[in-house]
């Protein structure tokens, strides 16, 4: 059954990278930026600062679910408290479980869904790899919502070559198998392409499982 909805998935040239064009319909995302609204009260969106530099990332983050991504000058972890409330996150809307138990193919649940917030010009992210995950062997899922953004996969070294894709407002992409180490990033992102997020930007839903399942 899995099996079918992950062969469902647009071949990209990368082995175990599928993109599910328009996966979410209007509806879907609505109701979404509805559940991120409130979650969004409950653990307010914050700017992260960079490993060491200190330095401000030019996007703003938070996240939903057991355990969630956090960078600060001491670095990259996982934590299950918001770093200015302290406030355990906010539970992974029950849509996202769904979406990623017909699309993962893994099968233990996401346990974080960090949300990534560009706003403006200058919002980015550069060419990184996601490894502080120990549960490597499950895939990535990302859903993008709002304004269309250019997104830059590549290979296992930074200095290899890439290859760019656009992902709109209800797009879907699981990065799995090999490709999961992938380096990647979000060169920018197109104004005004989108009406679903309230004053403009793109919004994007990483989840993840981060723990080895229980017997795994
Ligand atoms: C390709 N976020 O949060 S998600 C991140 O659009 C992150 O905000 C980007 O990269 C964003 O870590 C891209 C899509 C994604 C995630 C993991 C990948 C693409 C990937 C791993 C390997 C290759
Ligand atoms: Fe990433």
């Amino acid at each position: 059954m899995a099996r079918q909805a992950i062969d469902a998935g647009l071949e990209t040239g990368f082995e175990g990278l599928r993109l599910y064009p328009a996966k979410l319909g209007p509806e879907a995302q609505r109701s979404l930026i509805d559940a991120l609204r409130e979650a969004a009260r409950l653990a307010p969106p914050y700017r992260p600062r960079m490993p060491k530099t200190g330095q401000p990332w030019s996007i703003m983050q938070t996240n939903l679910g057991p355990l969630g991504w956090v960078s600060d000058p001491t670095g990259y972890r996982y934590d299950g408290f918001h770093p200015l409330t302290h406030e355990p996150w906010p539970a992974i809307p029950s849509a996202l479980l769904t979406l990623w138990a017909e699309i993962s193919g893994y099968d233990a649940p996401p346990e974080c869904c960090l949300v990534n917030i560009y706003r403006g010009e200058k919002a980015r992210m550069g060419l990184h790899q996601d490894r502080d995950e120990e549960a490597s062997d499950a895939p990535v899922v990302s859903i993008s919502l709002g304004d269309t953004c250019l997104f830059r996969v590549g290979g296992f070294a930074r200095s290899d070559k890439t290859k760019s894709f656009r992902l709109a407002s209800g797009d879907v992409l699981v990065l799995g198998g090999a490709s999961r180490m992938r380096f990647h990033g979000v060169d920018r992102v197109h104004p005004g392409t989108s009406q679903l997020v309230e004053g403009g930007g793109r919004l994007n839903l990483t989840l993840r499982r981060v723990t080895k399942p229980l017997g795994q």
